[in-house]
């Protein structure tokens, strides 16, 4: 019996995959946040978790590593989607990817004067075809993490990050100046897999579509 691999990041996308797999009949046989274990086996023999950085997932299934994943489109954007099929939009870990600056920083004024602005961000790609598509020209500078604290330390002009409370941006005196798109994961697929292990890999997609539609209708019953 051939043997499928899920690519998940631990954190947030585990944290909200976990129910959309458990609608599917498919619970893991560890908390990767506790244990040390970077495969995880689940309640089904043929399906085995593999956890990798969120920024890594797009990888595995590319090269067929993992035969799925899931990933925000975030990380898709960067990744560029080549070699990956995108059947399904997971509606979890939702928030927008947006501009952001120091309170009090005249944004309006900079795009009138024709100004070139310095934008730090882990997204490069988005945040260039953001600017570009404005007609704005941009020096861009690449971080890894806590790109809040540049438009504080004079690092750069702008950031472009995800915001999804608001908090961490309110937290350090920063605001959104720009919306540039909502992101949500993604459950990517391996294209060669979905061929050769169609019979596993089909009736999974369709649980966990059904998983998605049925969460959806409680969120809207919620509100
Ligand atoms: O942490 P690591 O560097 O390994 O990778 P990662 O940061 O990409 O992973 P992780 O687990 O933090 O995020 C995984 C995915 O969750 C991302 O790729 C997004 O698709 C999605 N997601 C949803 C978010 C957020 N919401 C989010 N708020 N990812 C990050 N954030 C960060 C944001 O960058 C900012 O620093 O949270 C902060 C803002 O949050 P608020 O609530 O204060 O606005
Ligand atoms: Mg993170």
């Amino acid at each position: 019996m051939p043997t499928l691999t899920l690519a998940l990041s631990k954190g947030r996308i585990f944290d909200e995959t976990l129910p959309l797999l458990a609608a599917a009949g498919l619970v893991p046989s560890a908390d990767p946040e506790t244990s040390r274990r970077l495969i995880i086996g689940t309640n089904s023999p043929g399906i085995t978790l593999l956890i990798v950085r969120a920024s890594d997932v797009p990888t595995y299934v590319q090269y067929g590593a993992a035969d799925l994943g899931v990933a925000g489109k975030d990380v898709l954007l960067e990744h560029g989607g080549d070699g990956l099929y995108l059947p399904l939009d997971l509606e979890i870990g939702r928030c927008r990817m947006a501009v952001a600056t120091r309170r009090g920083y005249d944004w309006a004024g900079t795009i009138q004067r024709g100004a070139r602005i310095r934008v730090a961000t882990k997204y490069v790609k988005t945040a260039r075809e953001h600017f570009a598509a404005k007609g704005m020209h941009v020096d861009l500078i690449k971080l890894y993490g806590s790109m809040e604290l540049a438009p504080l330390t004079g690092l750069a002009d702008v950031i472009v990050d995800l915001v999804s409370t608001g908090n961490t941006l309110k937290a350090n005196d920063l605001v959104v100046v720009e919306d540039i798109m909502p992101i949500s994961a993604r459950l990517i697929v391996n294209p060669a897999a979905l061929k050769l292990k169609r019979d596993i890999v089909q009736p999974l997609l369709d649980s966990i579509s059904q998983a998605v539609t049925a969460r959806r209708g409680v969120l809207e019953a919620a509100q």
